[in-house]
């Protein structure tokens, strides 16, 4: 018997309104971190989490439920089988296997692909006209491997890449000049790890482009303070897996912004993993990595053409070939 009896003359649901249903797979640190982001956030209607632990799958599901009462209203879903993910908008997939003591990175890589063999196939059967957000390690080289195994055109398969790296440095350049790091423009590009590029040239705060401002001001910089702060970026996620075990949280809000900018067709640009040939004279075989991406209903609608001086062209040159040996040596 339902609680409340219809009003008759009450109109039907708008068929216009979307239902949105985002798909989550791999509920360990960064699975759940995404996930909560996503209910704070309501950014979906519906909520579907995969993982291959059934016990800590339904913990983590009934614990979210729990919460109910505080959040906007989303129907969270959870099981093993992919069935749940039927009819998607978004799959997000952060499953991974964990390096083990002594093995190598490529080892690593090639238990991965392995992994996403069993996650990719059927989260296009269910969903044939969803975007693939990927975020396992490595990133670059797992999207790509994710778009191999997906068969879907390039626009929907993304990677969530240099985002998080991206928003690691605007908030130590707005820590350094004591700023809202949502006034700094400013992206890393390239790898999502050690051969990243940092934009220098195009750091903008305040729509003030700050290279050629202390230049104008004749404030003095060091080239190897720039050099510093792009390292502490690069060794944030280090310190950050040393001291805590994981990172989660600020990748859990950088995924539930790029889901925001897709799932509501805000065409905002990101830094994110795209395939790179033919763009700032990347060339050869197909490699995905970080390029200012504008993001849509649709997935990837171009790519932003922003200046880069020479030595940041060669440098994401020397990242595009860094990502491209290993993607050579997988067995997809
Ligand atoms: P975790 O806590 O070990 O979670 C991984 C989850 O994947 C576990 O719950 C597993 O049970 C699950 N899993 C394993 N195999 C399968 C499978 N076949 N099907 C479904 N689920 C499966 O790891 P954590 O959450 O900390 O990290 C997940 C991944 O995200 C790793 O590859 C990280 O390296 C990567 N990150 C990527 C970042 C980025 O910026 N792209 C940032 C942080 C972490």
């Amino acid at each position: 018997q339902a609680f409340f009896r219809p009003i008759l003359s009450a109109a039907p649901p708008s068929p216009t309104k979307r239902h949105t249903k985002i798909s989550v797979i791999g509920t360990g640190n960064v699975g759940m971190a995404i996930a909560q982001t996503i209910l704070t956030q309501d950014l979906a209607d519906e909520l579907a989490l995969v993982d291959a632990k059934s016990d800590k799958l339904r913990g983590e599901m009934l614990d979210l439920r729990h919460a109910a009462a505080f959040l906007p209203r989303t129907k969270i879903i959870a099981d093993v089988d992919y069935a749940i993910t039927a009819g998607s908008d978004l799959c997000i997939v952060t499953a991974g296997a964990r390096q083990m003591p002594g093995e190598t990175r490529l080892n690593l890589l090639q238990r991965n692909v392995s992994l996403y063999r069993a996650i990719i196939p059927p989260l296009v059967k269910y969903s044939p006209e969803t975007i693939l957000l990927i975020v396992s390690n490595p990133v670059d080289i797992l999207t790509y491997v994710a778009w191999k195994l997906s068969g879907f055109p390039s626009n929907r398969v993304i990677g969530s890449g240099t985002n998080l790296d991206s928003s690691r440095f605007r908030f130590l350049i707005a820590d350094h000049l004591d700023v809202n790091a949502q006034d700094v423009q400013a992206y890393i590009i390239g790898e999502h790890g050690d051969s990243s590029v940092a934009l220098w040239s195009s750091i903008s705060v305040g729509g003030v482009p700050i290279l050629s401002f202390l230049d104008k001001q004749e404030i003095a910089y060091e080239k190897e303070t720039l050099e510093n702060i792009h390292k502490e970026v690069i060794d944030g996620a280090y310190e950050v897996i040393r001291l805590k075990g994981y990172t989660s949280w600020a990748i859990g809000y950088s995924v539930a912004n790029l889901a925001r900018t897709l799932l509501r067709d805000q065409r905002r640009i990101h830094p994110v993993s795209v395939i790179a040939k033919g763009f700032y004279g990347i060339e050869g075989g197909d490699v995905f990595l970080s390029l200012p991406a504008q993001l849509g209903r649709s997935g990837v609608l171009g790519i932003a053409n922003v200046h880069l001086n020479n030595e940041e062209t060669q440098r994401l040159k020397a990242s595009a070939a860094t990502i491209s040996e290993l993607t050579s040596q997988l067995e997809i």
